[in-house]
């Protein structure tokens, strides 16, 4: 018989069977025994300042390790405010847990304080939402949490823990420890690829989703040099494959190299590995058009239920990535000489995307920043951890930045501002925490810092020394972007008075400086990263630039003269 334990108890040992060793959360008075369970148990608990903060953690977490992040949140207003990070978990197909307080059974169905059905609040958004009614099921549940998690399309499970069932007491045997379940492709499926990919002149690999490890990247990269293949990655997924490889040509993303795009339109075969091929990594449905595309299309998912959903694939494959990766480096090579010229011809096209653009020759702007991302990437090491939520200035991140490989990017393909500081913040933390620790670097937008930039707080109190950047035009410039473009003149709820970003990372206990000529850059930059060095604690560094340099491509004044030329005036 074993012996009888707390929920609160059964519930903190069922996440150490599950290889537990690091939460995120915001405390609640609801769940007070899961609390004090934590209290003696390895697990740590990294409390946050808001639970967008919390559960954007949990989902770094989760596309850090592969594993699920798990997130503690209050219930009413704490699961309200995670709900950002639940979405997020859910649109970027990461393993996730949010279990939330929830109201005794003995109130329930009363609209108690603070009381929601979380079925309900998340049912579209996760891929299972359900309450612990008893404390001796607790293992039954978690374990199929953290099974539902990661098997096929990895992404959100959200667990409601009524108060009295986490005070009640049951004599319950612990569960086994979860083990993903992945499909794998066919022997048939893999003969027609390589048919597929024999016949093809033009082919391009297009690599996204979750659920990739070190091994399936080495494998693809394998697959890629033995067959000639571009390699690009999809919208927000550009750490797959190393961005200094030969083959590496770009992301298939918001404001993409109109080169690159022209090769997906005039590709004869596309090889989608992972990506779900959604709004952003097709430009809106326009460069692959739904239902059947003009190239030939070989789409392989985690999940199931994904494949024929936009896109009827000529060949769809159910497999999880580090199968798919194992079966295409063991597949013998297509002769495919003829194509190496032109995957150099696209590596070129990217690398020259990548030069400084000619905005900085047509205004007068005295902050390149070009030059300021070109800085930091010979400042910092390959294996730099870049975060960033969501504007216009995240295309200094995806444009002009290599990413070194698997690992080395945190960003929402759900759009969600506020993401970048908290995932930096987590960053810092499971890395070290793990015994590695890793330089993390942040790009966040004035609008976009704002929005989570009290986690700056938990950086100090858990001394995590992330680099942040803030870029400030004082505005929600993509949105005057879109102003201009629609109703040009016509500026609207898109201006933003701002704080002294230095000052408030100050008086936070971080280093912060303010910087709006590039020759300070580099300067700011050492001083920041010795801080960093010597107080393991985190640097900001507010880049003041005007609103007018709104893209790389094109001044704000430019956009708006365009859209007005476009009417006639
Ligand atoms: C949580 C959230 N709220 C609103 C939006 C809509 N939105 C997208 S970009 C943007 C402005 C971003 O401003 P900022 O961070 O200053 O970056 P900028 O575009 O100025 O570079 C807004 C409001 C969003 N994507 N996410
Ligand atoms: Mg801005």
């Amino acid at each position: 018989m074993p012996e009888s334990r707390t929920g609160g108890r059964i519930l903190v040992d069922a996440l150490r069977t599950h290889g537990v060793d690091l939460v995120f959360g915001v405390p609640g008075e609801s769940y007070l025994a899961v609390l004090d369970a934590l209290h003696d148990s390895p697990i740590r608990f990294i409390i946050n300042r808001h639970e967008g903060g919390a559960a954007f953690m949990a989902d770094s977490y989760g596309k850090l390790t592969g594993r699920p992040g798990v997130c503690f949140v209050t219930r009413g207003p704490g699961a309200t405010n995670a709900a950002i990070g639940v979405h997020t978990a859910q649109q970027d197909s990461t393993p996730m847990i949010l279990f939330i307080g929830q109201v005794g059974n003995d109130f329930v169905e009363r609209e108690a304080f603070q009381e929601i059905d979380y079925r309900r609040m998340f049912g579209s958004m996760v891929k299972w939402a359900a309450q612990i009614d008893r404390a001796d099921r607790i293992p039954e549940y978690v374990a199929h949490a953290f099974q539902r998690a990661t098997s096929g399309r990895p992404g959100p499970v959200v667990l409601a823990l009524p108060e009295d069932m986490l005070a009640d007491s049951a004599a319950v045997a612990d569960a086994r420890p979860y083990q993903p379940v992945q499909a794998a492709p066919s022997a048939a499926q893999m003969t027609r690829l390589r048919e597929m990919l024999a016949a093809a002149r033009h082919p391009l690999l297009l690599l996204g989703g979750s659920g990739w490890d070190a091994q399936a990247c080495e494998d693809l990269r394998r697959f890629a040099e033995a067959n000639a293949l571009p390699v690009a990655c999809a919208f927000r997924f550009q750490d797959l494959f190393d961005n200094r490889h030969p083959h590496y040509v770009g992301d298939v993303g918001i404001g993409i190299n109109p080169q690159l795009a022209r090769r997906v339109r005039e590709s004869d075969l596309i090889l989608a590995l992972g990506p779900r091929l959604g709004e952003m990594t097709t430009g809106g449905y326009t460069l692959l058009e739904p239902p059947c595309p003009r190239q030939k299309l070989i789409h392989v998912l985690t999940g199931a239920e994904e494949l024929g959903r936009v896109y009827q694939a000529d060949l769809m494959i159910n497999s999880g990535m580090p199968q798919l990766a194992a079966a295409l480096a063991a597949l013998p090579p297509v002769d495919a000489g003829a194509r190496r010229a032109s995957v150099a011809q696209a590596r070129a096209e990217y690398e020259a995307w990548q030069q400084e653009p000619p905005v900085f020759r047509q205004t007068d702007a005295p902050l390149n920043l070009w030059q300021v991302v070109q800085t930091l990437q010979s400042a910092l090491p390959a294996d730099t951890i870049l975060t960033n939520g969501a504007g216009n200035f995240a295309t200094w991140a995806h444009r002009f930045w290599r990413y070194g490989g698997l690992r080395t990017q945190l960003a929402p393909t759900s759009g969600a501002m506020g993401y970048g500081v908290p995932a930096a913040v987590a960053a810092a933390i499971v890395s070290a925490h793990q015994g590695r620790p890793r330089m993390v670097l942040n790009f966040a937008g004035d609008g976009d810092f704002l929005m989570t930039g009290q986690e700056l707080a938990t950086a100090v109190q858990y001394g995590a020394p992330a680099l942040f950047i803030v870029f400030n035009n004082g505005a929600y410039g993509t949105i005057r972007m879109h102003q201009e473009r629609e109703f040009p003149g016509r500026v609207s709820g898109t201006g933003l008075r701002n704080p002294d970003f230095a000052a408030l990372a100050k008086s936070y206990g971080a280093h912060g400086e303010s910087v709006a000529a590039t020759a300070d850059f580099g300067p700011a930059l050492r001083r920041a990263l010795d801080y960093m060095q010597d107080q393991g604690l985190p640097a900001l560094i507010e880049l003041r630039y005007d609103t007018e340099l709104i893209t790389p491509g094109a001044s704000l004044s430019a956009i708006r003269e365009a859209a007005l030329a476009a009417r006639g005036n």
